[in-house]
């Protein structure tokens, strides 16, 4: 990034300008450098009242971070419906195709805390909030479209089972240890969504880069009171892609902001990611013409059987001004519906319900977060809800009950008819038990189906990357146990996994029959354009600047981003002099380099930077000086995706595959 853009970064919304300093009172303050004291090394004095407030506030400045979720990022957007969906939807925001709704979205992963790297191994939150005309939708999602648990009751054993070790606080930010794969072992309903844990939708590249799932099973219902089962997809535009787990290990050290700092800067840049909007519907008359249960939270509708519909297009365009005010207090609920779409049966779903607006008491001081800008809905807010905690309100009249006469009975309820929530009427009939249905039974055969429709090289890096998580644990008998489970969906997996891992291979073979397939679980699956990706060019030796500036043209035309690194920052104030040096540049931030030499011999950080471009699979053009002096390199100029030429276009044609899994 040149130093120019770097000062745009910083110019960022302020409030201060030209105002005095006061005491939260309103007092001017005159002295913000040196307490009260009696004389020059006497005692400081307590009646120094600035600073006991400044101290004070300090004091408290945090809140609890997330019990899951902790580590997060937000952006502002919009979300538009490409035609009216009256026929499914009385959803305002659903059936005006004129209208445009405000949207908030937070990002985040769920085992490490507030600090943690971005790049671990973990199921990504996807939470948007949409501000409709009707009040607040909160589609409170994951990347990944199945969940670990069926019955919300087990989440507690789930999080305590994946969470740092209670005993040593350890691992941070990942999986790869004994509880979870205890856990994983003795729970096999987990068997699924661990499986797509482990491939490269565990290691996204970047949160423009990931889908997006309700998980759940919602209803859509119509002004007529037709209803429809209804599950919630997010398609990003800018293409699905992973990173390679040794990459994602050494982008922890060399930069834990690397997912928020892509979207940050994309949305600085004006380069806007874009998802669509996806709905896959069941009508109610088929809810059981399907090998799974609708309502099973760890089950997909594989989309070869349930087309997704693209329905909107969310843009998010526009960062927040204070990340704690607003993604930290951010409060998401999958209870906040609007007209037109309500809840299933699904008991994971049924338990979220309660849990996310108990979470608020603690994290946010009380129930008053509702009235916290970031929470607070667009149309007005009236009720009879009065008093407690950080009441920010002040609330007029005599009157705060209903049914009353002395306000004319205001605020008053809506009939259905003029946009008051009425709940869905299902019939349901029954004896109260607990017990989980027979038809939640099948563990693995989705496991096995996803598993199936990954193309080779995913399927070896999901083996690499139980490897890795299994092998990470200290229990033998966890070990077995966990590849035991993977023998009763692949035989191979479970072969592979035990060996690297150096536990038995399970006598008799309980695999999964089936080869079926659904065309749509590759990440390969959908398109990934060029624009947005990065080059780093690594300048060994002397390059004019008209040759950087003939690159430069080119990825600009390409909407590429890039980078010069060199040894030393030289003509920092010009467009086309080395933006970052060998100190502070790595090339596992980048998707893909061109090595430019005069010819002079390699420096050891560049030959570093084609090495680790060429590990990673990433598209690599290096000039033909360049060429002769990486001979000794531990690489090979033949192989796949490594282009010789001092053609700056190369690197488009080198960009038709993001990595050469072949090389
Ligand atoms: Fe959450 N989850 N969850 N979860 N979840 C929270 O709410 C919970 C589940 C998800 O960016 C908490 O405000 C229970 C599924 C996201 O602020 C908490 C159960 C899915 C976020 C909570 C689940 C999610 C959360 C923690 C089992 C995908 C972050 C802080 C019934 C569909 C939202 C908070 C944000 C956050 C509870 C299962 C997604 C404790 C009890 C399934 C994206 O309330």
């Amino acid at each position: 990034m040149s130093n120019k853009k770097q000062d745009q970064l910083k110019n960022v919304e302020k409030d201060n300008d030209e105002k005095a300093m006061t005491t939260n009172n309103g007092v001017k303050i005159s002295e913000d450098e040196n307490t009260l004291t009696v004389g020059e090394r006497g005692p400081s004095l307590l009646e120094d009242f600035h600073f006991r407030e400044k101290i004070m506030h300090f004091d408290h400045e945090r809140i609890p971070e997330r019990v899951v979720h902790a580590r997060g990022f937000g952006a502002h957007g919009e979300f538009q419906v490409y035609k009216d969906l009256s026929e499914y939807t009385s959803a305002d925001f659903l059936t005006h195709p004129e209208k445009t709704t405000p949207v908030f979205v937070r990002f985040s992963t769920v085992q490490g805390s507030k600090g943690s790297p971005d790049t671990v191994r973990d199921v990504r939150g996807f939470a948007t909030k949409f501000y409709t005309d009707e009040g607040i939708f909160d589609l409170v999602g994951n990347d990944i479209p199945v969940f670990f648990i069926q019955d919300a009751i087990k989440f507690p054993d789930l999080i305590h089972a994946v969470k740092p070790e209670p005993h040593n606080e350890m691992p941070q930010g990942g999986t790869a240890h004994d509880t979870f794969y205890d856990f994983f072992a003795q729970n096999p309903e987990s068997t699924h969504t661990t499986v797509w844990a482990m491939s490269d939708r565990g290691i996204p590249k970047s949160f423009r880069q990931i889908e997006g799932f309700g998980i759940h099973t919602f209803r859509l219902v119509n002004s007529e009171g037709g209803s429809y089962f209804v599950k919630f997809h997010w398609k990003p535009l800018q293409g699905l892609e992973g990173l390679v787990w040794d990459e994602a290990q050494m982008l922890h050290g060399k930069d834990v902001d690397f997912h928020r700092k892509d979207l940050y800067e994309s949305i600085e840049k004006g380069d806007y990611p874009e998802w669509e909007l996806g709905l896959q519907i069941i009508r109610p008359e088929q809810e059981f013409d399907f090998d799974f249960d609708i309502l099973d939270p760890t089950k997909i509708w594989p989309e070869d059987q349930v087309p997704v519909q693209r329905v909107g297009k969310m843009t998010l365009n526009r960062n927040v001004t204070n990340v704690f005010d607003e993604t930290e207090q951010a409060a998401f609920h999958p209870g906040h519906i609007v007209p037109g779409i309500d809840f299933s049966n699904d008991p994971l779903l049924q338990g979220r319900l309660f849990s996310y607006t108990d979470t608020q008491i603690t994290r946010l001081g009380g129930p008053n977060f509702n009235q916290i800008p970031i929470n607070r809905p667009v149309n007005e807010v009236h009720n009879n809800q009065r008093d407690a905690m950080h009441q920010m309100n002040v609330n007029k009249g005599q009157v705060a009950y209903h049914k009353n006469a002395l306000n004319n009975n205001d605020p008053h309820t809506t009939p259905k008819e003029e946009g008051g929530y009425e709940h869905y009427q299902e019939k349901v009939e029954g004896r109260k038990i607990q017990k989980r249905s027979e038809s939640f039974k099948d563990y693995y055969s989705q496991a096995k189906l996803y598993l199936n429709s990954l193309t080779q090289p995913e399927f070896d890096h999901t083996v690499d990357g139980f490897s890795f998580e299994i092998g990470m644990c200290d229990s033998i008998m966890v070990k077995q146990n966990a590849v035991n489970q993977l023998n009763k969906v692949d035989r191979t997996l479970a072969e592979r996994v035990a060996k690297n891992v150096g536990v038995e291979v399970p006598e008799v073979n309980e695999e999964v029959n089936s080869d079926e397939k659904d065309s749509k679980l590759s990440m390969e699956a959908l398109d990934i354009p060029l624009a947005g990706h990065s080059v780093a060019v690594a300048v060994n030796g002397d390059i004019s600047a008209d040759t950087l500036k003939s690159y430069a043209k080119t990825f600009t035309e390409n909407k590429l981003n890039y980078a010069f690194v060199g040894q030393h920052p030289k003509d920092i104030s010009e467009e086309f002099g080395i933006t970052e040096t060998f100190d502070t540049a790595h090339p596992t931030l980048f998707d893909s380099l061109i090595v430019l030499s005069d010819g002079s011999d390699i420096l050891p950080p560049v030959e570093e930077f084609a090495e680790l471009t060429y590990k990673h699979n990433k598209p690599l053009v290096v000039n033909q000086a360049a060429s002769q002096g990486l001979a000794g390199a531990k690489l090979n100029l033949e192989a796949p995706g490594v282009f010789v030429s001092d053609d700056p276009q190369t690197i488009v044609q080198a960009f038709e595959r993001k990595r050469y899994w072949d090389r």
